[in-house]
């Protein structure tokens, strides 16, 4: 008898502890995207001068409430993920498409946040117009310095930066053989620059690619930007993509040892497209949430302890967003889940900036 009534009260405080823990896991609120806590990853930034941004769609700034709010109260720099591309703003030769993007600037403006310009001269994102033109080396540059007048002359001073030549180097260190390098000739990178620069002597010119670690292709996109500094070209900073393990290494130490020899040419580097996809990590799904929270701060980190480093922008903030969504292979690589909840790398990158205030 004693034996049984000990059973059944070993049962009664087993039901108790199931309830009382099943009942606060089914009522404890999902946890809330942090912009309305008073420390947000963009508070924490700006307070030391940082800037801390994401890729944007026009889209979902437009249709989902939580989408704005999330990106008005953690990020203080944005960038249009596709919408300053040649094609989206210069669709036919005589017409521009300034809609989206004002729009998108308009929205950056009340909310006191930074804008960058992505891409005036790439080899990728061009109308069939420019493409399939056949144009003469004259007329290509004719159209590019007008596209760059246009689209830097109706942003002049509300675009924090401009990102004038993309990918501009190929894997095996040479210069990318883009209709504009192989019409106009290397020199395009230089008339690029100069024409950005006219357009808008205030806004920050860089050069931006995949070419973050030491390798033929960094060793040429470093090389570029040293002969365009020695020639006097207007060039003030470079671009990591840092599409990390992605497109790009996913080693901090060489990172880092990469940005030193940017500041000794007196040449800022920002982080220009970071994600780091998860499945390149092993281990349960809670390990890859982990080590890719890990990879975040740690780059986080090279950033903030190089003297040329002050700006990181991510491809995007919510998995639900990301250009990877439906890749097989790279998934949910940022920094909130599909329903805006942040994920250990939301605050690993928190505790890195508020551990170096
Ligand atoms: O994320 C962008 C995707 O939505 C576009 O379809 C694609 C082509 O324009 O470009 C993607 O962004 C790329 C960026 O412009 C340049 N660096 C690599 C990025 C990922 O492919």
């Amino acid at each position: 008898m004693k034996l049984r009534s000990f059973i059944a009260y070993i049962l009664v405080i087993v039901a108790i502890v199931w309830s009382i823990s099943s009942t606060s896991f089914a009522t404890k609120p999902p946890p809330q995207p942090t912009n309305s806590a008073a420390e947000s990853l963009r508070l924490l930034a700006t307070k030391r001068d940082f800037l801390i941004g994401t890729a944007i769609k026009p889209q979902p700034l437009q249709d989902d409430p939580t989408y704005r709010e999330v990106l008005a109260g953690e990020f203080n720099i944005i960038i249009p993920e596709n919408h300053t591309k040649f094609w989206r703003l210069h669709p036919e030769r005589d017409r521009y498409d300034f809609t989206q993007v004002d729009a998108i600037v308009q929205f950056a403006q009340e909310h006191d946040i930074k804008v960058m310009g992505h891409a005036l001269a790439w080899f990728h994102a061009l109308p069939r117009w420019v493409v399939e033109g056949n144009f003469s080396r004259e007329e290509l540059m004719e159209i590019l310095h007008d596209h760059i007048q246009t689209v830097v002359g109706h942003y002049r001073g509300q675009i924090y930066a401009w990102d004038v030549v993309n990918e501009p180097v190929e894997a095996n260190g040479s210069l990318r053989e883009t209709i504009w390098y192989k019409t106009i000739g290397p020199e395009y990178i230089d008339l690029a620059l100069r024409w950005t620069r006219e357009a808008d002597p205030e806004t920050l010119l860089y050069i931006n690619d995949y070419a973050e670690g030491l390798n033929a292709k960094s060793q040429s996109f470093y090389n570029l930007a040293k002969e365009l500094r020695q020639r006097g070209a207007p060039l003030d900073a470079v671009g990591f993509q840092s599409h990390l393990g992605f497109l790009s290494t996913n080693n901090p130490e060489e990172v880092a040892e990469n940005m030193k020899r940017y500041a000794e040419l007196g040449l800022d580097v920002m982080i220009t497209e970071m994600d780091i996809p998860i499945n390149q990590f092993k281990g349960t799904p809670e390990q890859q949430l982990e080590a890719q929270a890990k990879m975040y701060r740690d780059f986080l980190k090279v950033c903030l302890d190089a003297s040329n480093c002050n700006t990181l922008v991510m491809w995007g903030f919510t998995d639900r967003h990301s250009w990877m969504t439906g890749f097989t292979g790279s998934k949910d690589p940022l920094i909130f889940d599909n329903f805006y909840h942040p994920k250990p790398a939301y605050h690993a990158m928190w505790e890195e900036l508020k551990g170096s205030e």
